[in-house]
């Protein structure tokens, strides 16, 4: 595979220099400047594949080419912007950018309510808590029938939570789930909007009446404008899994299981409609065995994440380390250096550890924690092609 890193441009305070430092071979990014379905220009693509170019490395992933809400709920604009997607993959083509992710999640990105909890070694990790989530949907929200959602032994823990917990940890746990996590992706709100929670429930209110069965009638609608031109211009779209990958807030998610890819993969066999094998994601569902999903799906995975994550019994997960946990790293380096040896792969998120603790880095995305994982990740890959390397000798 090939090492790449998710780097937020020039802005971004780890610098190409660093990333040549630590090995680095490609570069994920994406014109973080440019609204939300707005025409990715190829002056502007351009542009930024020769910085990166001038920095001795290569743009090997769009993450992410986002998708317009309108065009997931199947608004009256959304013809306009399946044009100016198109016009965009076409321009990525044309610039010689052919690996391209996106997600089909409705309103709301990857989901966690901490972004410090503490590991008894001293350093920070994300965590997605089931009953802190419960209550920011019952009673921050406030969404109509949220309660039938959610088990009684866990409506009780809510009600007992919204005895104890104090207006800070409520404004903390807005910022988290909907504002941090969420800004720096493109996503619905940034940093500053002002309340953030009217605008959140404006856009859960576009999804009333989608079910699951609307929403892949909408993705479908979508890959079958979108693919022609993938084609035309050699380019891999590669739809990233449901982060965490069921259902929340009411609203469908697609992208969650085997069944789920496996549809997505058939609605329309093209090999240039990928998926972005996200084990962080994918292992946060106890349903999900990870490297079987990698073992069937390597052939039509065009870009990897490596990441892992702990399951609790109540639904509870934590980022892993990168050697343990559900995610089994060393066991997907072993199927995709067999299977599909140049698939661009970004280790995914870090802890956050050391000098970098006071620092102001995009969530999960700090440099030293995201470095030492690479570094074990690089330490599979080396004994993953010994191994291979071996096995051909004997
Ligand atoms: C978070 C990321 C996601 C991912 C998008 C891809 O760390 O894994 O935000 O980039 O869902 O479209």
């Amino acid at each position: 595979m090939e090492k790449t890193w998710r780097w937020f441009g020039k802005k971004d305070p780890i610098t190409l220099e660093m990333l040549r430092q630590i090995g680095m071979e490609g570069i994920v990014t994406a014109l973080h400047d440019v609204p939300n379905g707005e025409v990715w220009t190829l002056d502007a693509i351009l542009e930024l594949k020769n910085y990166i170019e001038s920095g001795g490395l290569r743009w090997s992933v769009v993450e992410s080419l986002p998708v317009s809400e309108s065009i997931k709920y199947g608004g009256k604009d959304r013809e306009r912007l399946i044009e100016n997607y198109i016009t965009g993959l076409a321009n990525l083509g044309k610039a010689g950018v052919k690996t391209v992710c996106y997600n089909f999640m409705p309103v709301i990105d990857w989901i966690r309510t901490d972004l410090h909890r503490k590991n008894a070694d001293g350093t920070y990790t994300l965590f997605f808590d089931k009953i802190r989530f419960a209550y920011f949907d019952c009673f921050i929200l406030k969404r109509k029938n949220a309660e039938k959602d959610y088990s009684s032994e866990e409506m009780e823990q809510v009600y007992a939570l919204d005895k104890t917990i104090t207006e800070a940890e409520k404004d903390e746990l807005i910022h988290t789930i909907i504002v941090k996590t969420q800004g720096f992706i493109n996503g619905n709100i940034r940093e500053g909007d002002q309340n953030p929670v009217a605008i959140f429930n404006r856009l859960l209110a576009l999804y009333d009446g989608i079910d699951k069965a609307q929403l892949r009638e909408n993705m479908k609608y979508f890959l079958e404008r979108v693919i022609p031109t993938a084609e035309k211009y050699g380019v891999n779209l590669c739809v990233h899994p449901d982060d965490p990958p069921f259902p929340v807030l009411g609203l469908p998610r697609i992208v969650t299981s085997e069944e789920d890819i496996d549809w997505f993969l058939n609605a329309v066999d093209s090999p240039n409609n990928g998926l972005t094998f996200c084990a962080g994601s994918l292992s946060s569902g106890l349903h999900n065995d990870v490297p079987a999903l990698a073992k069937r799906f390597a052939g039509r995975t065009r870009f990897v994440h490596l990441r892992s994550t702990d399951v609790e019994k109540n639904g509870n997960f934590v980022e892993a380390s990168h050697l343990g946990g559900r995610g089994h790293l060393i066991e997907l380096v072993r199927i995709f250096e067999k299977e599909n040896p140049n698939l661009p792969m970004r280790v995914d998120h870090g802890k956050l550890m050391l000098d970098d603790i006071h620092k102001s880095y995009n969530p999960g995305y700090s440099f030293l924690g995201r470095m030492y994982a690479l570094a074990q990740v690089d330490g599979i890959m080396a004994t993953v092609r010994n191994e291979m390397a071996l096995k051909t000798f004997l």
